[in-house]
């Protein structure tokens, strides 16, 4: 009997054409939207249904070979880069939307459905899936539930983790297992879904996700105010929560907007320059909630910590003030930015802000810093742009040395190094700054029940298995 070359065995096991190795696939699929680490797989594979996913993972067990999952190529930490000779496990075929059950208000995905798509089914249904970032256009389910994504709504919606009702996963072991059956309630022993949520595919594969919904929101408002210092931004967020209930609460600085505004695609929410931006947004449902967010607005400006301020009045307006938000991310990457993504308890967050700063402002006097984020639910990406005249590898290198302090100061707070883009490769070296020696072996004991021979992205989250 001949013995196939592990490739040669791999291409048996998926349908003809779906094993890539050639250079350009290999680039493509082998990283995601880091730029710290070369992607370097061995090949890329194309399952099409659970039973291949299962079959990929008893053959890498056989093999020894280590399995990257890829979905939208999205993520800010590595954890979707294979950058040593691993296959990686792209999803782009199991792309189908299976069932929608408008009476348990759940759609059940394959991990490839694009996160956008599954918000247009949903507005489609009258309903809603309340989950929204930049990068929804791009992004996959099954990406989105290894990262546990968090982005604009998290204030009043929560994270992906609120929203699974159910999932199919291929643990390392190669076992398939139903995770929670879509139920509200189940009081049935430990809730093994939740371990894959934020796992970053070191458990084994969602191969299937039953999302659930929610009603659609009511004419969405937004405003943007311009605040007089950092100091305003967190009165100003709890004037506004004593008075209605906010569907978000972001902020950004003047530097942010300045680049935003160099595009020349959006409009400047007013002319007031100020230091920092806030926006949020409500449901304006009735006369009622706008005059209670006026009159708030106009208690931040006698509080002297609001100077100007705008709210939307249809949803073209509401578009264009979220561009001011939401479109950071992609404008800031010309730079090469070094990203931090942050977060600390909400009451915390004047005196972490203030600790962060100065110890920014004293490291990094010569770099342009750019503050943003989801400061209602205290969390901050501190985002440094990469100077002209430096490498790209000489500034990741003197951003790293901060990276010390800064996290010594979100340790002192009891924050986390990594608020919602997960720990992957760039934040594994930090990951004690949040978790503690004990808990760091305890999730190291799950990874080796669900992952034995360590075939599953190794090298995310732990440095070491
Ligand atoms: C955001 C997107 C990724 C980043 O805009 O809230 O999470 O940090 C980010 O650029
Ligand atoms: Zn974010």
């Amino acid at each position: 009997m001949t013995v196939l070359a592990p490739i040669d065995e791999l291409k048996t096991l998926v349908e003809p054409g779906k094993v890539l190795t050639d250079p350009t696939s290999l680039d493509t699929y082998g990283k995601d939207w880091t730029k710290h680490y070369p992607p370097a797989p061995t090949a890329i594979v194309f399952p099409k249904t659970i039973e291949q996913v299962q079959a990929i993972v008893l053959w890498a067990n056989r093999h020894r070979i280590a399995l990257v999952p890829s979905g939208g190529r999205t993520g800010l930490s590595a954890a979707a880069v294979a950058a040593n000779g691993e296959v990686v496990v792209a999803f782009d075929y199991m792309n189908q939307v299976l069932d929608v059950n408008t009476v348990d208000r759940t759609v059940v995905c394959q991990p490839g459905v694009i996160t956008e798509q599954l918000q247009h089914l949903a507005e489609e249904q009258g309903l809603y899936y309340p989950v929204d970032f930049a990068s929804a256009g791009s992004s996959q389910i099954g990406g989105n539930i290894g990262t546990n994504a968090g982005g604009i709504k998290v204030i009043r919606y929560g994270m992906t983790r609120n929203w699974v009702a159910g999932l199919k996963v291929v643990t390392g072991k190669g076992d398939i297992l139903e995770l929670n059956k879509d139920l509200i309630k189940n009081a049935t022993g430990y809730d093994l879904r939740q371990l894959f949520i934020g796992a970053e595919g070191t458990l084994g594969f969602v191969v299937e996700a039953t999302m659930r919904l929610d009603r659609a929101p009511r004419n969405l408002t937004a405003m943007v105010l311009g605040t007089t210092d950092f100091d305003s931004i967190m009165p100003v967020l709890h004037a506004f929560q004593n008075k209605l209930d906010l569907t978000a609460f972001e902020f950004f600085s003047d530097k942010a907007l300045a680049k935003i505004l160099g595009r020349g695609d959006v409009p400047a929410p007013f002319e007031t320059p100020c230091p920092f931006y806030v926006l949020l947004e409500f449901e304006a449902v009735t006369e009622e909630v706008l005059d209670d967010a006026l009159g708030t607005f106009e208690h931040c400006i006698e509080q002297g910590w609001v100077l100007d301020g705008v709210m939307s009045q249809s949803e073209q307006q509401l578009q264009n003030l979220w561009k001011l938000r939401e479109f950071i991310s992609e404008t800031i990457a010309h730079w090469t930015p070094y990203k931090n993504d942050i977060s600390v308890t909400v009451s915390k967050v004047p005196a972490f802000l203030k600790d962060i700063d100065a110890i920014v402002g004293e490291k990094y006097p010569d770099f342009e810093v750019v503050w943003y984020g989801h400061i209602g639910d205290g969390n901050l990406h501190l985002n440094i742009l990469k100077p002209e005249n430096l490498s790209k590898d000489e500034f990741f290198a003197q951003c790293a040395v901060v990276n010390k302090w800064v996290f010594e100061i979100v340790q002192k707070y009891n924050g986390s190094i990594s608020a919602e883009h997960g720990v992957g490769m760039t934040k594994r070296d930090y990951l004690e700054y949040s978790r503690s020696e004990a808990e760091i072996a305890y999730m190291k004991a799950v990874k080796a029940v669900f992952d034995p021979n360590g075939i599953m992205n190794p090298g995310k989250i732990f440095a070491v298995q």
